[in-house]
């Protein structure tokens, strides 16, 4: 395991916001991509601290300033992340699903998907089903990614999809589910189209659609 990347993690961890800045920063200058940084250091630190919370070690209190670290090394690998080459994969909606306000996943998935050629429109976090559609009737966007973290609001993927049914889109949109409470037999059981574990599976996904896979 990489010295650098095991820093991050354990600034993560000890909610460090005032040292994540260098120890990114020092990642890079090592010639860590940020796509490994966020693998390794971030995430892996994200999941350190859900587990503390779940134990009951870290509170409330804790997530939120877990969260402000994290937002404070995005800019620093966004700028790092290639401009995006303008090959037009086409638009990608992503949103966290309604009820769910987790954000940073979305966030990292919608970094890696426009440095990488797709148009990304980012609707936020608690977005109903209705404003969904609607913005993939109004963009002509033929990709949709949901991110969900909490397990008591996995309903609001289905709404989604059957949102797609009722507008009379759902042949023309592929819906593709992430975040930390969702899976293969999950994404089966709300009808949507592909479930990917990470922001990297997510391109690969969106890129199989892109080519016509
Ligand atoms: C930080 C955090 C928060 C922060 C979020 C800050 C922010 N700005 O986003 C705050 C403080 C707001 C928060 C609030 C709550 N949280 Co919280 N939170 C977390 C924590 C520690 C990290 C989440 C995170 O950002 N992970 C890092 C990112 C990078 O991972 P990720 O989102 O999974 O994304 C990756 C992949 O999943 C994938 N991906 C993500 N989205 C998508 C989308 C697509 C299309 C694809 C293909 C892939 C993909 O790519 C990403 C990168 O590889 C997790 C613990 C954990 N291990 O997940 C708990 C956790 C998710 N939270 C939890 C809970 C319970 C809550 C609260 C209900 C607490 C409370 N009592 O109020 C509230 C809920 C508020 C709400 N209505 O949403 C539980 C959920 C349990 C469950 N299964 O339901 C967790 C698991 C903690 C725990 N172990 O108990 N939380």
């Amino acid at each position: 395991m990489n010295e650098s990347t095991m820093a991050v993690r354990r600034a993560i961890d000890e909610l460090d916001l005032d040292g994540i800045g260098m120890l990114v920063g020092a990642c890079l200058e090592e010639g860590l991509t940020p796509e490994e940084i966020i693998q390794e250091g971030i995430s892996k630190g994200l999941e350190i601290v859900g587990r503390k919370f779940e134990d009951g070690e870290y509170f409330l209190a804790d997530l939120i300033m877990a969260g402000e670290v994290v937002k404070e090394a995005m800019p620093i690998l966004k700028a790092r992340m290639n401009p995006g080459d303008s090959s037009g994969k086409g638009t990608v909606i992503l949103a966290t699903v309604a009820g769910d306000i987790h954000e940073i996943g979305k966030n990292i998935v919608g970094m890696i998907l426009s440095a990488n050629g797709f148009e990304v429109i980012d609707l936020g976090v608690d977005v109903p089903a209705i404003r969904i559609m609607d913005a993939a009737r109004t963009t002509g966007a033929r990709f949709i990614g949901l991110s969900a973290l909490l397990t008591t609001m996995v309903d609001s993927i289905r709404e989604v999809v059957d949102a797609a049914g009722a507008a009379g889109l759902r042949d023309q949109v592929k819906i593709v589910i992430g975040g930390a409470c969702t899976s293969q037999d999950l994404c089966t059981e709300m009808g949507a189209d592909a479930y990917g574990e990470t922001a990297i599976d997510a391109l690969r996904i969106f890129n199989g659609y892109a080519a016509g896979a």
